[in-house]
């Protein structure tokens, strides 16, 4: 019971200040409910291993052996009882975290049948690709392109530290549902962004569909968490939430495929 009521508060208790155990909050709706997971996790782990350790502790010191020629504590082996409730206990435990995983991961994994904005995003030696709708399109080469478009489309704030500018942005309107169609040019790469605790694989011939509702407009730092050769440890993008009629304005004020940097003609000819 106690496992129940720790795995189940924190969905009670969505919206307050619940202590983040070094995981991140989550920045969009779908990385705030694996946080809400995790944090129950955590806290179901935390009444267990106290319980666990608390009656370890007690036998330890209350049975402690006082003298040699104490008798020895009363025996518990085949106490059938005692034996089955240390077996339900952790299979209901682990049902119980069992059924809140799925029931998260298939709320996150479930794509929206209407989403305001879909946006398909290309990953390749080194870099990443975004094209909107009405043939906009964001592409850099992380290895040479500092940071085309992102934070300037807040208003230029500053980028500090400066490695979290780096690569192109992704610009999502806040607040509203962004389906990503995800795929690779080439190998294996992975799409990570640590704030919306969330990463999938890029990977050729396949096609990868998640959605992202962030929350409020900000600046989120992302990268290529999977080896995908020489550049891979500079393949960062970031993305960038705006408010929705900035965003707008953004999306129509671009030209149809720009913002190609000049930067990619070189370091294409590097490869
Ligand atoms: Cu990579």
């Amino acid at each position: 019971m106690a496992v129940l009521v720790a795995v189940a508060l924190p969905l009670v208790l969505a919206g307050c200040q619940l202590p983040t155990f070094y995981g991140f909050r989550g920045s969009d709706r779908q990385g705030h409910d694996e946080f809400l997971l995790y944090f129950g996790t955590f806290v179901a782990a935390l009444v267990v291993g106290g319980i666990t350790g608390g009656l370890i502790l007690w036998s330890v010191v209350r049975y402690r052996r006082r003298s040699h020629d104490a008798p020895m504590p009363r025996q518990f082996q085949y106490h059938i009882p005692l034996e089955v409730a240390y077996t339900v206990i952790p299979v209901v435990i682990v049902l119980v975290l069992f059924a809140f995983t799925v029931l998260v991961e298939n709320q996150v994994d479930a794509v929206p049948s209407d989403p305001n904005l879909t946006v398909d995003v290309y990953a390749f030696q080194w870099g990443w690709q975004f094209n909107y709708p009405d043939g906009v399109v964001v592409r850099a080469e992380t290895t040479t392109d500092p940071d085309p478009v992102g934070p300037a489309g807040l208003g230029g704030p500053a980028c500090s530290p400066v490695v979290w500018c780096l690569g192109p942005g992704l610009i999502l309107p806040a607040g509203k549902t962004t389906q990503i169609d995800l795929r690779s040019r080439d190998v294996v790469h992975g799409f990570f962004v640590p704030e919306f605790n969330f990463s999938r694989y890029a990977q050729p011939g396949v096609l990868n569909k998640f959605d992202f509702t962030v929350s409020k407009p900000g600046v989120y730092r992302a990268q290529c968490t999977q080896y995908c050769g020489l550049y891979h440890s500079l393949m960062f993008f970031h993305v960038v939430a705006m408010p929705p009629s900035k965003f707008h304005a953004w999306l129509s004020s671009e030209t149809k495929t720009t913002t190609v940097d000049a930067a990619t003609t070189a370091s294409a000819s590097r490869q």
